[in-house]
């Protein structure tokens, strides 16, 4: 037996049905795209579960994505088999190979720039561009699955053994990162890199990106489901709370830095919060705003010092939310105004994307 022969022996063993294959190959795309967008919004090490289901989920892509390439790969080395569709095929695999590839090379250490991106910027990127590529792709290609490619014992074995496989390689890339020390850097659970020392990048969303603000001219307002509203200037804020916090930002690196301002439960006590109020808006100079529940907004800080300095512009003076547990994005720079509320707020999902664009 030659090799090639033992390669496509073994590969059809362990190889589920073509469309059994098609069918997962879309499944788990699906779910890279949905988790890896949920877990912006993790923070704390109890979600750490969704980046490890998402890691396993895209090492188990790799093998089906193989399977998948290793089936069709004479339709793409055979010009006469080209047709209007082979086009969008090809980018969406190569699409796919970066979406993964990037992943993979992240938790292992590695990063690049591009233009004013780093590595995991990529990695989402190319896994947002996934949506409409397999969408165009589902619609020359799509074929209903069929029960009997589910039902087959053979096919669940298969499937566990690729997510098992999945799940070793996953432990065994921790493990190796462990051994090898990769850039030695310890990445938290959500991938990101620490940012040792005082400075940290400043890093706004988009548009983002408000003229510096004159503290004289600028006041606080505090307003909504509160019995007397308020208006601070800068020299009102009473700034002697301190807190030791995590910024961990989406685009891969966060620092622990020592804030000092206003504790947020301070000022809802000295404005009175109605019985009704559920949430606690806050809300930048530019419109980019967050919400969050009464009970943690109340131990959030809102900061006008980090370290031994008063902010910088870039860094949201002369007010910044400091919210422990929650992504950077959510952290507004700028802050203006703090709106007691009895409803979460799902438009500030827009308006942080949009905010800053006229
Ligand atoms: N108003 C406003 N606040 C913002 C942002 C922004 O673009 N506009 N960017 C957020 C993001 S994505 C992060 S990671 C943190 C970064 O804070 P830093 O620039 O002080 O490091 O601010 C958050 N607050
Ligand atoms: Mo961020």
């Amino acid at each position: 037996m030659t090799v090639g022969e033992s390669v496509r022996r073994f590969v059809s063993r362990i190889e589920p049905r073509p469309r059994l294959v098609d069918w997962s190959i879309f499944v788990l795309v699906s779910f890279e795209v949905a988790s890896g967008l949920l877990s912006f919004t993790v923070g704390t090490p109890d979600g750490a579960w969704l980046f490890w289901l998402h890691a396993v989920a895209g090492l188990t892509l790799v093998a089906l994505v193989g399977f998948k390439l290793y089936r069709v790969r004479h339709r793409v080395t055979n010009r006469h088999l080209w047709n209007r569709a082979t086009g969008v095929s090809i980018l969406l695999t190569v699409v796919t190979l970066s979406a993964l590839g990037t992943g993979i090379a992240w938790v292992f250490g590695a990063d690049a720039d591009v233009w004013l991106w780093n590595l995991l910027s990529v990695h989402v990127f190319f896994g947002l561009l996934l949506v409409p590529l397999t969408l165009l792709h589902l619609r020359t290609h799509f074929r209903p699955p069929r029960r009997a490619d589910f039902e087959e014992r053979r096919a669940a074995l298969q499937y566990a053994g690729l997510l098992v496989g999945g799940a070793v390689l996953f432990r065994a890339q921790e493990t190796t990162n462990r051994v090898l020390d990769t850039a030695g850097v310890e990445r938290r659970f959500t991938g990101s890199k620490p940012v040792e020392g005082s400075s940290f990048p400043v890093t706004s969303w988009v548009a983002d990106d408000p003229d510096p603000i004159d503290t004289a001219a600028w006041s606080l307002s505090l307003g909504g489901r509160v019995n007397s509203p308020l208006e601070l200037d800068y020299d009102e804020l009473t700034t002697d709370a301190e807190l030791e916090a995590l910024l961990d930002c989406t685009s891969g690196w966060y620092t622990v830095q020592n804030w000092r301002g206003v504790r947020v439960g301070d000022l809802l006590d000295a404005a009175g919060v109605d019985d009704d109020a559920r949430y606690v808006r806050f809300v930048s100079v530019t419109g980019y705003r967050w919400s969050l529940p009464v009970e943690e907004a109340r131990d959030a800080l809102l900061a006008t010092h980090v370290g031994d300095n008063s902010l910088s512009h870039g860094h949201g003076a002369p007010l910044r939310l400091v919210a422990p547990g929650r992504r950077g994005f959510q952290w507004v720079k700028w802050v203006e105004g703090v709106e007691v509320r009895r409803r979460g707020d799902p438009a500030q999902w827009l308006v942080t994307l949009i905010s800053g664009f006229d």
